[in-house]
C-alpha cells in the first residue's frame, strides 16, 4: 500500500495524509483522549481480520510520520519545547493503544513466538520512542520482545543477556554522540555470544557506522524482522575486542585527546568567540549558558567524527545547528569564529583539523556573484 493514497486499513474513511494531520493537529493540541480515539479508530475493531497488519501500518506510516513531524517543527522554532514534549508523551500514548488493541489478535502464521530477542536503547540515549516502535511491531510480527527502554548501562545489558538469553540485541541510538558508546555496547553483546542489530538514526546514512562496528543494521522494524528471520551468526568467544581493532585509526590517540581536552576548549571557544563576534558581550546569562552548551554539543560532535573518521558527520551536525540557530534568529556565522578557535586550538591534531575545514567549508556563505 502506498503510504500517499488509500486508507490504512482497506477500508472507508479518511486517506493517511488526512488521518497524519488530524493525528499531529491532536498531538500539538495536547489532546490525548482525541488522538487515542483516532489511531484506535484507524486500526480497526477488536478481532477484525488483518488487524495485526494494520496495527503495524499505523505504527509505522501515520504514528511514526507524526512524531518526525514533531521534530521538523521544533527546529523551525514553530512548536515549544513544552508541546514537542506533549506531542511526544501523546504519540508514546498511542502506540500504547495500537499495540494492546492488536495483542489479543491471533498470529495466523505462528502458534508460538518465532524467538526472544531484547531492544534497548545505548546508554545515555533518550530517545525511546524509536525503540519502542520496533519493539511493537516485532511483537506484531510473533517475536517475544523483551524491551528495556532508555540508557541501559551497558553492563546491565550484558546482565540480562546472561539471565535471559536472546536470539539478538536490536540496539537503538539517535544522537551519533553516543557512537562511542555503541560501539563498546556491541562489542560487549557479541563478546557474550549474542548477534547485534542496531538501528536509528545515529547509525548514519544506510548504517554506515553500524557496519564499521561489526554490527549488523537494519532501517526499520520489517528489515529487523527480515534479518531475524533469515538468521543471524553467532558471534564466538573470540569477538572480545578493543575499539581499535574495528576502528585502526583511533592508534592515533586524536579522539582520547579531543575527548580528554573538552573542558578546556569549549572555554578556549567560549573566549575567542566572545572576542570575535560582537553581539555575545550583551548576552543574558541564560544566553550565555545556551551558548556554552552548544559549543559543547560541537566538541562533543567533533570527537565523534574522530571517532568514526568521518568528517559528513560533522559537517551535518554543524549545518544542522546552523539551521537551529537561524530559526531562532542567531546568525549562523556566529558558528565560524566557533570553529576557527577550534581550528586554531587542534592545528597539531591532523584528522581533527580535516573535520573542521570541511565543516567550516560548508558554512562559508559564498560572496554575491561568486560561484562556492
Ligand atoms: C521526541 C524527541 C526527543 C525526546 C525523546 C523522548 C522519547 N521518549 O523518545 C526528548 C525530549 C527526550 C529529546 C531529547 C533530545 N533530543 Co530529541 N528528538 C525527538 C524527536 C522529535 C522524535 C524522535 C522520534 O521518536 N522519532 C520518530 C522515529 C519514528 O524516527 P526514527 O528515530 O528515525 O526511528 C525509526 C528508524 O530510525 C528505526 N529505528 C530506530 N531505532 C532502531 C533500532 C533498531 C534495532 C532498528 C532495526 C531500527 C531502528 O525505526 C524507527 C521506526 O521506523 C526527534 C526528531 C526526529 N526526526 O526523529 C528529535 C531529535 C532526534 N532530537 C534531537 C536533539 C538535538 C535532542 C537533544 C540533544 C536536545 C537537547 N538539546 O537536549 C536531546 C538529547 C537527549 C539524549 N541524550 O538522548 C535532534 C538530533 C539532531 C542530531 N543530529 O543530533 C533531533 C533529530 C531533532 C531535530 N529535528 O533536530 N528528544
Amino acid at each position: 500500500m502506498s503510504t500517499q493514497s488509500g486508507t490504512f486499513t482497506d477500508g472507508p474513511g479518511p486517506g493517511p495524509d488526512d488521518l497524519r494531520e488530524q493525528l499531529w493537529q491532536a498531538a500539538v493540541d495536547c489532546d490525548e483522549t482525541r488522538a487515542v480515539d483516532l489511531v484506535r479508530r484507524a486500526t480497526g475493531p477488536a478481532g477484525a481480520p488483518g488487524l495485526r497488519a494494520a496495527a503495524e501500518r499505523i505504527l509505522l506510516r501515520l504514528i511514526a510520520p507524526v512524531q518526525e513531524r514533531v521534530g521538523v517543527e521544533w527546529a523551525a522554532n514553530s512548536i515549544t519545547v513544552a508541546q514537542e514534549h506533549a506531542a511526544t508523551a501523546i504519540n508514546e500514548r498511542c502506540v500504547s493503544a495500537v499495540a494492546d488493541l492488536a495483542a489479543s489478535a491471533p498470529d495466523p502464521g505462528h502458534a508460538g513466538p518465532r524467538g526472544r530477542v531484547t531492544v534497548a536503547c545505548v546508554d545515555g540515549e533518550w530517545h525511546a520512542l524509536p525503540a519502542r516502535l520496533v519493539t511493537e511491531v516485532l511483537r506484531l510480527r510473533g517475536w517475544h520482545v523483551d524491551y528495556l527502554g532508555a540508557q541501559v548501562p551497558t553492563e546491565h545489558l550484558i546482565a540480562h543477556l546472561h539471565q535471559r538469553p536472546a536470539d539478538a540485541v536490536l540496539l537503538s541510538s539517535s544522537i551519533p554522540a553516543h557512537l562511542p558508546t555503541a560501539h563498546t555496547a556491541i562489542s560487549a553483546c557479541q563478546a557474550a555470544g549474542v548477534p547485534v542489530i542496531a538501528g536509528g538514526a545515529a547509525f548514519g546514512p544506510e548504517g554506515r557506522y553500524a557496519r564499521r562496528m561489526q554490527a549488523a543494521w537494519a532501517p526499520d522494524a520489517v528489515g529487523a524482522h527480515t534479518l531475524l528471520t533469515r538468521g543471524l551468526d553467532r558471534p564466538t568467544a573470540d569477538a572480545a575486542r578493543l575499539p581499535d581493532l574495528d576502528l585502526p585509526h583511533l592508534n592515533d590517540q586524536e579522539y582520547t585527546l579531543v575527548r580528554q581536552s573538552k573542558r578546556q576548549l569549549v572555554k578556549q571557544t567560549l573566549t575567542d568567540l566572545e572576542d570575535a563576534f560582537a553581539p555575545m558581550r550583551a548576552y543574558s546569562a541564560f544566553q550565555r549558558e545556551r551558548t556554552a552548551e552548544d559549543i559543547d554539543h560541537i566538541v562533543t560532535h567533533l570527537a565523534t567524527a574522530v571517532y568514526v573518521d568521518d568528517a559528513e558527520l560533522f559537517t551535518t551536525f554543524i549545518t544542522w545547528t546552523a539551521g537551529i540557530l537561524q530559526a531562532r534568529r542567531v546568525p549562523p556565522r556566529s558558528l565560524l569564529p566557533a570553529l576557527d578557535s577550534l581550528r586554531q586550538q587542534l592545528k597539531d591534531f591532523p584528522r581533527a583539523d580535516r573535520i573542521l575545514a570541511a565543516a567550516r567549508g560548508a558554512l562559508t556563505v559564498p560572496a554575491p556573484g561568486r560561484s562556492a
